[in-house]
């Protein structure tokens, strides 16, 4: 991936990756975004501000599910266990699985350097006598492990509900890709968001404050930035829409009047009430996510979930 070139201002390059993708998404039918391209400084800031918004439960639920857990996993998985976390981003709930389980070695991988090689240099500070060997890598593709952890029984770690922005069949993909990764006899611990009350999910996809839609119209800015366009960002409004039938959330960004536009050099014009799908969070039941799991060539092991049947974690294994 282009890392260098992401880190786009005035005058740098343009990323290829981006420029691709947003120039095929606005003039598809329908038009849609991957939801990767939130995440540039501002994108990456308020979604850690979109995690402290009361109505966006999954974050707090899952650290207390992890902490009340963290004993079972280090019994179920061992000691000595090199941990694999997949899009580690700043780590903000790995130490809660790091104390409890005491892993031999650590190993972040993430696509964004800058974020990985930061929060690796807190955690190797937070918890010495731990060997941090980050990786920066795509982790849709298998990434190859580092040599000092090629002895080591390994656990993945993905937690976040991250797998929700998949459709179920690259999220098969993405697991089965995991196990290549992680190899024979490895565990999987992952997080996965639950079914529930359409009321609740559109809540913590549509906050009060405003924090979610303006992650969300911070892509039009983002693109307005680095792919030279004159979008009107103030004529878009936030959607978050549970999609009953999927059993998704679906964030889009709805035109509010007829409009046209440039990005690239490149002639677009929308209607009102026309959209950009920007975002899928896949919800999942309990026996959905085990079938999703087997299909990525993972045995659930454990399952555990909080009081109000919100989010899940699962212990699998290879
Ligand atoms: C980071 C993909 C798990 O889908 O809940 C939060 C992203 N988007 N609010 C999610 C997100 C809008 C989040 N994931």
């Amino acid at each position: 991936m282009a890392t260098t070139a992401e880190k786009t201002g005035e005058g740098a390059l343009v990323d290829p990756d981006f420029r691709a993708d947003v120039l095929r998404g606005l003039a598809a039918t329908p038009r849609a975004i991957p939801a990767r391209w939130f995440y540039d400084r501002r994108g990456s800031e308020l979604f850690e501000e979109i995690t402290d918004v009361p109505e966006y439960y999954p974050t707090r639920t899952e650290a207390a599910l992890l902490d009340a857990i963290g004993p079972a996993v280090a019994r179920a998985t061992g000691k000595g266990r090199a941990v694999v976390e997949f899009g580690s981003g700043s780590s903000a709930k790995t130490p809660r699985l790091l104390s409890a389980i005491a892993p031999a070695a650590y190993v972040p991988i993430d696509i964004s350097g800058d974020f990985l090689r930061d929060s690796a240099a807190e955690l190797a500070q937070a918890f010495p006598g731990l060997a941090v060997h980050p990786v920066e890598a795509n982790f849709m593709a298998p990434v190859p492990l580092p040599d000092a952890v090629a002895d080591l029984p390994k656990l993945g770690f993905f937690p976040g509900s991250t797998i929700g922005n998949m459709t179920a069949r690259a999220a098969v993909d993405l697991l089965r890709t995991m196990r290549d990764s992680l190899g024979e006899g490895a565990h999987l611990l992952i997080g996965i968001d639950r079914v529930k009350e359409p009321a609740v999910l559109e809540a913590a996809y549509d906050d009060a404050q405003g924090v979610t839609a303006a992650f969300n119209l911070n892509l039009l800015t983002r693109i307005n930035r680095e792919l030279n366009g004159d979008i009107p960002v103030d004529a878009f409004r936030h959607r978050a829409i549970w999609n009953a039938d999927i059993e998704r959330i679906e964030m889009h960004l709805e035109a509010t009047r007829d409009m046209r536009f440039t990005v690239e050099g490149e002639r677009f014009s929308m209607q009102a009430g026309e959209t950009i799908h920007t975002e899928n969070s896949h919800k999942y039941t309990l026996s959905g996510a085990r079938v999703l799991l087997r299909a990525g060539g993972w045995t659930v092991l454990d399952t555990w979930s909080d009081a109000d049947d919100r989010f899940a974690l699962f212990l699998a294994e290879a």
